[in-house]
């Protein structure tokens, strides 16, 4: 399905809508919109003001998805125009055997069904390395279950094994949930530890193992694992270390719209302090084959209202990410008009996290040719980034192979 978003807005809501003009200079908002509440958090936005997490409360539950969209999208074309990035990365996945037993996780076999699991040797990671010799990668996302062998010398020796054999591959490996495990087991500090990570070749952290950071919940779906506080601190330790960081939400469980903003709240304060986080991803909770399998999963409406809010509340963070495979290329080609800049996904399949809980992608895969016109057909500008942001190219005028052969065909002469 490909929308024109513009259009939809219109279409969708006959009430009047201004979307942004070119300057950028004001945004008026429907007309008719009786609620003083939201038409106040809509001033401050267009100001550039901050929103307090009592309104970030309301845009929850009062806020209508076009409302929520003309707001967010407000943002990101102040923030990027109309530049929409992505990288090209692939991932290794050490295990998917796990101590750990989160309710949500359809990815771990537990040490008991062991046999079911896989657990990679340094060798049999550095092949997987090698096999993407030669191949237009920038980046390696590292991330796996947790278990004893999994420790800091297995990482440092991984890391610095990666480093050697090809030194400008970014390396984007594991999360506070295996570095607390593993630093406690060490008995180092985070500090320590994250300046060793550093120095055998650790280039940045992903966002994973946030989950929410209500203590309550979280204590329900991820108990035993890393704090919130432990996975702020972590954070702010690498970022102190002058390294930066990507943050999510697993959102659509058993939290509610408090719990959310909470995490948000958590996240915005922790990067008014630090500037070390880069982009924010929210993950929808997917329930195939997990210990919560009974929940439905949220609507593709509250998807878009989760990523605008999320755009509207992270005034400090510069990027929100729509995880491509976890929610499907359509709702991904529409998250780019409610706030979201930005499309991760592997070019290949080589993550099992989220087809193992039932996302839309099984074997996410898509050609650069594919995610560059996924991109312009929404009337959006195909950047390719490094992991830190650099642009590497600019889609917007390239034509594909594939593309031309489509050209040739209907430009035949009409005899
Ligand atoms: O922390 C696990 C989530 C996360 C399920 O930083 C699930 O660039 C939904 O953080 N339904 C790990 N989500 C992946 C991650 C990530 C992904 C892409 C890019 C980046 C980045 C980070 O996956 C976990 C957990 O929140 N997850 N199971 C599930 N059933
Ligand atoms: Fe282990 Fe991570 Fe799955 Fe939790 S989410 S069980 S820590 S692999």
């Amino acid at each position: 399905m490909v929308v024109n978003v513009r259009i939809y807005f219109c279409t969708l809501d006959s009430r009047r809508i201004f979307v942004p003009d070119k300057n950028r200079q004001m945004i008026e908002l429907l007309s008719d919109l009786k609620d003083e509440v939201l038409i106040a958090i809509a001033t401050k936005v267009e100001k550039g003001e901050r929103i307090t997490p009592e309104e970030g409360l309301y845009l929850y539950e009062n806020g209508e998805l076009a409302y929520l969209g003309v707001l967010a999208n407000y943002v990101r074309e102040k923030k990027h125009g109309n530049n929409t990035y992505f990288n090209k990365n692939f991932h290794l996945e050490p295990t998917n055997i796990c101590l750990y037993t989160c309710s949500f996780c359809s990815y771990s076999r537990l040490i008991k069904k062991r046999e079911e699991g896989w657990e990679y040797t340094i060798d049999e990671l550095m092949d997987m390395v090698k096999s993407y010799d030669g191949k237009d990668v920038s980046e390696v996302h590292i991330v796996g279950g947790v278990l004893p062998q999994y420790d800091v010398k297995f990482y440092t020796e991984l890391f610095g094994q990666i480093k050697s054999h090809r030194p400008e591959l970014h390396v984007k490996a594991l999360t506070p949930v295996e570095y607390h495990y593993m630093f406690k087991k060490e008995k180092i500090s985070y500090e320590e530890g994250m300046q060793r990570m550093k120095e055998a070749g650790l280039d940045s952290m992903p966002g994973g193992g946030a989950e929410i950071f209500d203590e309550e919940i979280r204590d329900q779906i991820a108990g035993g694992k890393c704090s919130s506080e432990q996975w702020l601190s972590i954070h702010e330790i690498w970022h102190d270390l002058g390294m930066k960081s990507n943050a999510t939400i697993l959102y659509g469980h058993i939290e509610n719209y408090a719990h959310r903003i909470d995490h948000l709240e958590r996240l915005r304060s922790l990067q008014d302090k630090t500037g070390g986080f880069q982009t924010f991803i929210p993950l929808k909770f997917r329930n195939k084959d997990n210990e919560l399998s009974h929940l439905p999963e949220v609507s593709n409406i509250e998807d878009l209202r989760n990523y605008a809010i999320s755009r509207i509340y992270l005034d400090n963070f510069d990027h929100i990410k729509a995880y491509w495979p976890m929610i499907g290329r359509s709702i991904a080609q529409l998250s780019l008009a409610f706030g979201v800049d930005d499309l991760d996904g592997t070019i290949d399949d080589t993550t099992k996290i989220y087809s193992m809980a039932g996302s839309e992608e099984q074997n996410p895969s898509l050609s650069t040719a594919q995610l560059v016109n996924l991109i312009k057909s929404v009337g959006r500008k195909p950047i390719e980034r490094d992991t830190l942001y650099h642009v590497l190219k600019d889609y917007s005028e390239v034509e594909f192979d594939e593309d031309k052969e489509y050209k040739g065909y209907v430009s035949l002469p009409v005899v």
